[in-house]
This record gives structure tokens, sequence and C-alpha cells, in this order.
């Protein structure tokens, strides 16, 4: 077994107040816990058989944030399709005119008449709401597929063929032998050169040969040209115009490299080559034009940088910053990967396989870490950064009445807050549409965007009857500004991004919350719970957000010196209808009157808002609720598309159920996941990779109260495991070792220092031996508390 820390000087024995030490028969070790020092990769890799024959399923990702690439693997023809975050269709200038959304003619009193309607008739059919509220939607745009880079290889019949994503170091390697020769290929995206980077070499001098072009969508205008080992695609969307350009250097070493007219190079009889490709577009995240500069410039230097760096230098570069964020957590759940391609494993999987569990929650953190990162423009969409359709589903955009949202939701405690900074940004850049929209729609200050936004400021409405309407999405966007600081409890974050942000959208509240005649709380009016059943006043999610959002900005008003504002928030909360409600069947109702179906299984479990990923209803604050909760979640039934049963996992896990919480990540891998591991709604959709890594975290680490409970929600089918590096509200890092169940270790870093309450189930039935200079230190139950300094690492040993 390996210990979580070294040694210790001073340690306090915490006498419990329950029963005995826990009972004998030893701990068994945790399975094959990493030796120091040396990370433990075993089970980080994806791999394959046989080349990808499908995008969607097969193929595998790469990308730094903002460039992506899908690598099929292909012997003869190689195709590696590859994308560029801000590549759009739609927005100022495209084809078929622009609105951001917004009414295009003023339609005074028409909001106040559906409020009235919904007095008068309680609920009111969506089709009648988009009528009086809608508009058809144009120039929304899509984001765009940036083209193919496409490898015509000597045709040759391969053997011993290996395919695979590395995911600990994000490089995909491809592997077969043709001939007597062994060929091979490495592929990533770095981020700190900003190039797709592809590597061919053979075990064999002068075996390294093909011809390479690019290949673009037809819609859009190119010139394609290639000069000494370069080619370079550069034109403009024919939809909106927005100027693209994209650099592809070859670089050799030994063989001949040769371009054509047709902006093709060829190399032949070469030891090794290298691709770099450098992409860039003329977007710009500012309203109203949203342009920027001419990204020529920019690709050149880009290009030209990677290109002057040799090949050993920018992997290495590449793998030690993707690993300063990947290794921050490792998860050991006991299980060993057997030595099957990974679609086989997936299609064996009948409910349990740790290894594969283990694989599927960092593959969640790699994803991330490949669609956002520090310092880029977009958030991670729909699809992350990978996307090969003109018109993509759901134009691969910004849905915002859950989908970006869950996008994030492991970033704080998967321990990757860093990726949120693209996500934030394009918020905050939201502010400014969005006070345009809440101005001419509602008369209001603040801002609102409502079902699903683009880079272009898309904040309005568009007449799709049961998926128009969300106006309470800012305010989902604004909980994820204070939780991340309420994980990192950066003051300037609070002050310069977080407070500001929650500030305006409580405005828009303050404007917008009428009287419901039924009881005089304050209610949203007209409230839709998303895509689901009629308009009325108060469903049960609008009230909740706007519960949360209240109660952010009252604890925050304080810390801002903002008292006054604060006060008048609090006075709104007193007032507001929280927005649960238990029914008739004992489920927690989804609108303010008693109309839930108990055969009903849509997939948006919108009233549990307060559940997960709000703090609004707990099993220890609110015991009633959360039995109502689990009433209406289990009716919901376990199926659902992937974002929704990753969904689940955190319900279940919130609801202290880490068996159910399991299920629901097994149905998750059995019937939502495709061979490559993404997410499928289907189509594939990148929120439920990110969904369920969330949850897997939500099972053992929970933060969301006032205390840090240590396995929640930890299934009988993972007894024993260790993590490592996972993140606590508070700005605490936490490493736990269990087995039987129970933890048997725990460490603990408090960045800032303070008060900190841990609770576990083992504390309850035996002593706890707390290391580190602990004075003042409590144990009640399941319940450690002690203060700790900052940058302190405490360990509680289970005795
Ligand atoms: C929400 C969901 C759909 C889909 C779409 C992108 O509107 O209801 O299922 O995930 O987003």
């Amino acid at each position: 077994m390996q210990p979580l820390t070294e040694a210790v000087s001073r340690r306090v024995v915490l006498a419990g107040t329950g029963a005995a030490v826990v009972a004998a028969g030893g701990r068994p070790g945790v399975a094959g816990a990493a030796e120091a020092g040396r990370p433990d990769v075993d089970g980080l890799t994806l791999w394959y058989d046989a080349p990808a024959a499908d995008w969607e399923s097969q193929a595998l990702p790469i990308g730094n944030g903002t460039l992506g690439a899908m690598v099929f693997g292909r012997v003869g023809v190689e195709t590696i399709q590859f994308n560029e975050k801000t590549l759009w269709t739609g927005g100022p200038g495209s084809a078929s005119g622009y609105d951001f959304g917004n009414w295009r003619e003023p339609r005074p009193g028409a909001i106040t008449h559906i409020q009235e309607q919904i007095n008068d008739r309680v609920r009111v059919a969506p089709e009648e709401v988009a009528a009086a509220l809608g508009q058809a939607r144009i120039g929304y745009g899509s984001y765009q597929s940036f083209g193919e880079l496409v490898l015509t290889l000597p045709t040759a019949d391969a053997e011993n063929y290996r395919r695979e994503l590395d995911i600990a170091d994000a490089i995909a390697t491809v592997e077969y032998t043709a001939g007597d020769v062994r060929h091979r290929r490495e592929h990533f995206v770095s981020h700190p050169h900003r190039v797709i980077v592809v590597q061919l070499s053979a075990d064999r001098p002068g075996q390294v040969s093909f011809t390479v072009a690019v290949k673009l969508p037809a819609n859009r205008t190119a010139t394609t040209t290639a000069m000494n080992g370069r080619i370079t695609t550069a034109g403009a969307l024919t939809d909106n115009g927005l100027r693209f350009e994209g650099q592809v250097q070859i670089l050799v070493r030994g063989g001949t490299r040769t371009e054509n007219p047709a902006g093709e190079v060829t190399v032949a009889g070469a030891d090794s080559a290298t691709i770099l490709v450098a992409a860039g577009t003329n977007y710009g995240d500012r309203y109203p034009e949203y342009r920027g500069a001419d990204p020529h410039h920019r690709v050149t230097a880009d290009l030209d940088r990677a290109a002057k760096t040799a090949y050993p230098s920018l992997r290495e570069a590449h793998r030690r910053d993707h690993r300063g964020l990947f290794d921050r957590v490792r998860l050991d759940l006991g299980g060993r990967m057997p030595h099957r391609p990974t679609d086989q494993v997936l299609a064996d999987y009948q409910g349990a396989d740790r290894a594969l569990e283990a694989l599927f929650f960092q593959y969640g953190r790699y994803l991330l870490i490949a669609s956002s990162r520090d310092g880029e423009i977009l958030p991670a969409n729909l699809q992350g950064v990978w996307n090969r359709f003109e018109s993509a589903p759901w134009s691969a955009d910004y849905h915002t009445n859950i989908n970006i949202q869950m996008n994030y939701w492991l970033a704080g405690p998967a321990n990757l807050g860093d990726t949120t900074a693209p996500f934030f940004r394009f918020v905050e850049a939201l502010q400014r549409p969005g006070a345009e929209t809440a101005r001419t729609m509602f008369g209001n200050p603040g801002w609102v965007v409502h079902n699903e936004t683009n880079p272009f400021g898309f904040t309005g409405v568009h007449d799709w009857p049961t998926a128009f309407w969300f106006p309470e999405a800012a305010a989902w966007l604004a909980h994820h500004f204070y939780d991340h600081y309420r994980f990192t409890l950066d003051d300037r974050f609070l002050r310069d991004h977080a407070y500001p942000v929650m500030r305006e959208v409580a405005r828009f509240w303050l404007a917008e919350l009428v009287t419901d005649p039924r009881d005089g709380t304050l209610v949203v009016s007209p409230s839709y719970s998303p895509e689901h059943g009629d308009f009325s006043a108060g469903a049960a999610m609008s009230q909740q957000i706007v519960w949360d959002l209240f109660t952010a900005v009252t604890e925050a008003a304080g810390l801002m010196g903002d008292e006054q504002f604060g006060a008048e928030v609090g006075k709104a909360l007193k007032q507001l209808d929280p927005g649960t409600r238990i029914g008739s069947w004992g489920q927690l109702q989804e609108w303010k009157a008693d109309w839930d179906d108990p055969a009903d299984e849509h997939r948006h479990v919108s009233h549990l808002f307060g559940l997960h990923p709000g703090r609004q209803i707990t099993p220890a604050t609110t015991p009633a609720l959360t039995r109502a909760a689990e009433v209406s979640l289990r009716a919901r039934g376990d199926g659902g598309t992937g974002w929704s049963k990753a969904w689940k996992i955190n319900f279940w896990a919130r609801l202290l159920d880490g068996d159910h919480a399991h299920l629901m990540l097994s149905e998750q891998l059995k019937t939502s996941t495709l061979a490559n591991l993404w997410d499928t709604h289907p189509p594939f959709q990148i929120d439920g990779n990110f969904g369920a890594t969330a949850g897997i975290v939500e099972m053992l680490l929970q933060s969301h109260g006032d205390e840090v409970q240590i396995l929640p929600a930890l299934p009988s089918a993972w007894p024993a495991g260790r993590v490592t590096g996972l993140r606590a509200r508070g700005d605490l890092t936490v490493d736990i070792a269990w087995s039987a169940g129970l933890a048997h270790e725990v460490a603990v870093t408090a960045g800032h220092g303070g008060r900190i309450t841990l609770r576990n189930a083992a504390w309850a039935i035996g002593s706890a031996e707390l290391s580190g200079g602990t004075a003042g230190a409590v144990h009640d139950g399941d319940r450690v508390t002690f203060t700790a300094h900052p940058g302190t690492r405490y360990v509680l040993t289970s005795t």
C-alpha cells in the first residue's frame, strides 16, 4: 500500500465518538498504486487494431483548445480532418441577415400579454407563446470544418497494425508493418506552439514517401498554393465573408520534397517527415462586428516558430504542457485494463469494469484540456472543438439550457479550473449583446441570453416552441463564476469577473420578477421548464436558478462592500418562491402546479437543479425535499440521451446513492458511448463525457455545502481505490485512499487555510489520526474538524 504522504512528525489522535476500530481482516492494498514519483500511466491509452472507418465513432480526437484534429490512421490514403474553433458561418455579414435574435420590430406589451394569459389560464401552450414572443432565426450559422489533410501513401497491405491515443501524453500514434518496414506516425496538437503536428517515420532509412494535399469544404472561396514545402490556403466563407487562412509546412529528413501547381507537396524516400499545421480566422469576440485582425500574420508567425523547433523539442514542450494539467489528478479504482482493443473492452462491458470506468473518467479530463485552454477565445462547444460538417448537429453551438454548463462541471472538482478561462471570457462577451436584448425585449437593465447562443452574441430568441425561451440561462452561467470563486477563493476573480457578472444578471431579475397573484410570491413569468410541458409562472427550475443567483449575490455582496445592493437582493430572495414543492405522488414538482406525470421519462430533469448543480436541496439540510427529488428521479428512469445519463450520475451521487450513480455510469457506457469513447446523444455530443467525469468526482468527493464529504457516494463496485488531486470548495486539494468502502487515508492541502470539516463513515466507527500540527481538532461521529494553515498538507489516517 502506497501511503499518501511522507512520514509526518506530529500526529494528533482523535478518539472517535463511535464504536470500535475498523474490523480486523486487514486492508487490501490499492492495487497498482503508482510508485513514488513515477506517474501511473497504465490504463490511460485508447487503442485499436484497425484504422478508423468512421469519423464520429472511431477516429481519435486531439486538440489544443483552438485547433482540433481527428486521426483515422488509414494506411493508403489517410485523412486528418481538422478544425479551428472560430470558423463559423452566420453572424454579422451573413447572407441571410443577422439580428442577434432581437425582435426585428418592437412588440410593446407582448410579454405582459403572455403574463396575463398565464395568470388567467395558468398554462399556455408553447406554440402560442412562440407565436407571440418568437421569430424565425436568421443568420445563426454553424461551426465549420476547416478542412482535411489528405495524405496519399504508397499503398501496401499493413500488418501488425495499432492505432492509439495516449491521453496522458495527448499523442495519437499509428504503427504498422508494410513489407518489411515498420511505419510510425505520431500526432498531437501543441498548445505552446499553436500547431497540429504529424510526424511520419520508419524503422529503415528512406522509407517515408507521401503526397499531402489540403481539401476544403465547398462553402467558401480559397486560393491554395505550395512553395518551399509550405501549403498556404486562404479565403473567406461564402456566407459571412469570415476570412480564414491555413498553412501547412512539410519538413523532411533525407529524401526529396517537391511542390506541384495544385498546391500539393510530395515527399519521396525520406527518413522521416514532419507536417505542421497552423490555422486562424479574422473572428474577434467583440460586439457588434465580431471581427479581428487578418489571420495571415499570426498563422505565419506560429508556423515559422514551430518550423524552427526540432521535432523532439516540439513533442516535449507539448507533453510537458499537457501533463501539467492532466497529471494533477490520478484515479485508481483497482481495475487492470486487459490487453484488448478499447472498442472490444467497451463492447464487452456488462456494467462493471473499473479500468474502463477510470479511463472514461480521465478521458473527460483529456477532452476538456484538448478543447478549452486558458488564453484561447471560445469555450468548448457541443462537440468540443471537433466537427466535420458544414451544418453541424445543433450547429455545434453553445446550448445554455444545460449543455455548455455541463461542459464545465468537471473543471473545478477535477482540478482543471484554468480551462474555464475561455468560457468566462465568452460569457463576459455576451454581456453587451445580452444587455441590448434585455433592454429591447424586456425593458430591463442587466443582460440576458436564452436557450442557445453562437460566437456572434445571439442573445435573443427564435421560434422553436419548446426550446426558444430561457432567459434564466444567464443566471445559470453566472452560477459558474461564483462556483469558480468558491473553489479557488480567488478574491481578484470575484471582484473583477464573478461579482460584476452576477450583479448585472441579478439586476435583470430584480426588474423581471413579478408577483404571483396566487400567493404573493415573486416568480418568473413566463416560465418554461427546458424543452418540456407548457408555459406557466414559477416553474421549479426558473425559481431555483434565481434562488441560486440571489443567494450567491447576497453572499458575495458583503465581501465586495456592496451591502446596499446585497440587501435589496436579500429582500427579494425572501419574497421569492423557492421552486421547491412536493406533489401528490411525493415528487418534487416540475411546475408550481402539480402537473407531473409519473410515467414521464423526459430527458431533462430540470426541477432537480437545486439538487445538482445547485445547492438548495441536500440530504443534510432539506431531507424531505431530497426524498421528493429522489421520487422524481426514479420516475424519470435510468434512460435518456448521453448527457441526460451523465446528469443522473451527478444526481444520484448528490442523493448519496453510489450504487445508483454507478448504474447510471454503466448505462452511459453501455448505451451512450461510441468506440472512441465519445458520448453520443445520439449523435456525438461531448457534454456527456464531461458530465460523466464530473459525476464520478461527485461520487468520490462533495463540497457544495459547508463540509467536505469524502467518498459520499462510493459504489460497492469500487471497494478499494485511490485518487489524488481532486479539488473541493474552499481552495482544498484532496487525496483519498480507501479500502473496504472506507477512507483509510485522506490528505488535504488548504491553499487558503481556515476551519475545515471533513466527513467519512470510517471515522464514525473508529479513530482518526491527524498529522501536521492541529490544535483545536475535533472528532465528532463521522466528522473531523480542524484549523488548517495555508499550504500545509494534513493527513488523516483511520485507525
Ligand atoms: C438541449 C437538449 C437536446 C440537445 C441539445 C443540443 O436542447 O434538450 O437534447 O442536447 O440541447
